[in-house]
């Protein structure tokens, strides 16, 4: 061999993309590495095999210690950061984990968000301070057992009784459910679909966890059952009026997405090149094997395209905000693509890639969720292809 062992381009940023962000979001993104790396990174494996998030208040807790709670919200507590602070703070939590990622989505890009975009101002002192905190956790209940990809035919009803609601229905697959403490549910009306600030201890309120997953086991995941909850008027966010009120919140959890899904890749990628380095076959290493370095080198290419596009759309929303079919762009690109650099690491690994010893087959796993869920790859194809061409495709006969 004549070539040097040593690379000649820094293998973790060969296109210099650090050389484009702030010292201040350069700042954001280490402190978040830090935490992960301290308090998430060495038990994640174990978590993720039991099945399980420990100590779930207490983390979110230390996750608001550290403004990662709504971070790129305003007021009430939040951070108020900016969307590419955020965009970071989610590729490294991601890194370690998506469950981790989905934690911190749910509560700040969904539930926070609704009520801060769509309550009234007693709800957004009521909820958010303590939810920015990590003291309250929320979850977001929009999928029902039989309404995924088309959450306007919704069957969950809230009827007024007097001055109060009622509720009834069921929301199925509800990241942080069964630790909820106020569960923001969509439902039904005579006048449309409306959002519900829902205390979790009301009484008809349950939310079981759902059990037997192989993606996104250290997340906590439920069904939420609602059996005649009483709320009172004020539990409605006013200012949600039909299905582009949730659509909007979706809007801001795809994006934090576009940016977690490269920290996953970017995990996987260090690893396979690690792994690659050391690994010796046929007497040298099987990174000096052409057909290594072709997939070391599909998977840089798109690693780094995808990260070059979450930096883009994050520099966009914080200028202008982003179109919905912009964010798809992003959610479905960069999930795809982690997802095809997962499994080229996991090929990679050889037999060591099906182990939990290392992460890749753990960020394989969670993807497949991640594929799915804020929108899945089918519906984010045809939110660009209605876009670019104007007629939608899903199939509704409304
Ligand atoms: P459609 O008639 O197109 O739209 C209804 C109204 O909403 C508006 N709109 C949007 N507004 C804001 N942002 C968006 N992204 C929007 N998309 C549509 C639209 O303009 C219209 O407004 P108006 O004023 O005219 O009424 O609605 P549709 O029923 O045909 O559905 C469109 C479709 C299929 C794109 C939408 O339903 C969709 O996105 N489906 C996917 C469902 C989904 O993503 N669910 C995610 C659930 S939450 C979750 O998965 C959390 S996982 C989190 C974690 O653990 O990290
Ligand atoms: P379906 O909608 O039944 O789709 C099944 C298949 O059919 C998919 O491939 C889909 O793309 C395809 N399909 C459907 N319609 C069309 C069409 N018109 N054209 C072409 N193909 C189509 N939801 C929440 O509300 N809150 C949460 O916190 C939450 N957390 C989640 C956590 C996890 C771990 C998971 C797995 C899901 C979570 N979800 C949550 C639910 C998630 O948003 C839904 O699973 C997702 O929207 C898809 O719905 P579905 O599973 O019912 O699939």
């Amino acid at each position: 061999m004549t070539s040097s062992p040593v690379p000649s381009i820094d293998p973790a940023d060969p296109l210099g993309i650090d050389a484009l962000l702030t010292e201040d979001e350069i700042a954001v993104r280490d402190t978040i590495r830090k935490f992960c790396a301290d308090r998430i990174q060495p038990h994640i494996a174990e978590w993720f095999e039991a099945g399980e998030l420990p100590q779930a208040r207490d983390l979110a807790r230390e996750l608001g210690a550290i403004g990662a709670l709504g971070m790129h919200l305003h007021g009430y507590g939040c951070a108020g950061m900016s969307a590419v602070d955020y965009g970071l703070a989610c590729l490294e939590l991601e890194a370690c984990d998506s469950g981790i990622r989905s934690l911190v989505s749910v509560q700040g890009s969904l539930a926070m968000y609704a009520i801060w975009a769509f309550g009234s101002e007693e709800q957004k002192n009521h909820w958010l301070p303590r939810m920015a905190a990590g003291e309250v956790i929320g979850c977001f209940g929009l999928t029902e057992p039989d309404h995924g990809s088309d959450p306007g035919s919704m069957r969950t009803t809230a009827t007024r009784d007097g001055s109060d609601w009622i509720l009834n229905g069921r929301k199925m697959w509800i990241t942080n459910g069964s630790i909820a403490d106020v569960a923001v549910v969509w439902a039904r009306t005579d006048g449309g679909i409306r959002g519900f600030a829902v205390p979790t201890d009301t009484p008809g309120f349950a939310a079981p966890e759902i059990k037997h997953k192989l993606s996104l086991r250290a997340s906590v995941t439920s069904e939420l059952v609602l059996d005649d909850v009483r709320l009172p008027a004020d539990a409605i966010l006013p200012g949600a009026d039909g299905l582009r009120a949730p659509l909007s919140c979706l809007n801001e959890a795809r994006y934090g997405i576009v940016w977690g899904a490269v920290g996953a890749a970017r995990s996987a990628f260090e690893t396979a090149l690690a792994y690659a380095r050391t690994r010796v076959q046929f007497g040298r290493p099987i990174a000096g094997f052409q057909l290594t370095q072709a997939k070391l080198a599909d998977m840089a290419l798109e690693l780094h395209k995808a990260h070059l596009l979450a930096l883009h759309l994050g520099r966009r929303k914080d200028a202008h905000g982003l179109h919905p079919a912009q964010v798809s762009f992003g959610k479905l690109n960069n999930v795809r693509e982690a997802l095809d650099i997962c499994r080229t690491a996991r090929t990679i690994l050889g037999a060591n890639g099906i182990s939990l010893e290392y992460p890749v087959i753990r960020h394989m796993n969670n993807l497949e969720s991640v594929l799915t869920y804020e929108g899945t790859a089918e519906m984010h194809t045809l939110i660009i292809g209605q876009a670019l061409t104007g007629i939608p495709a899903f199939g509704s006969t409304k």
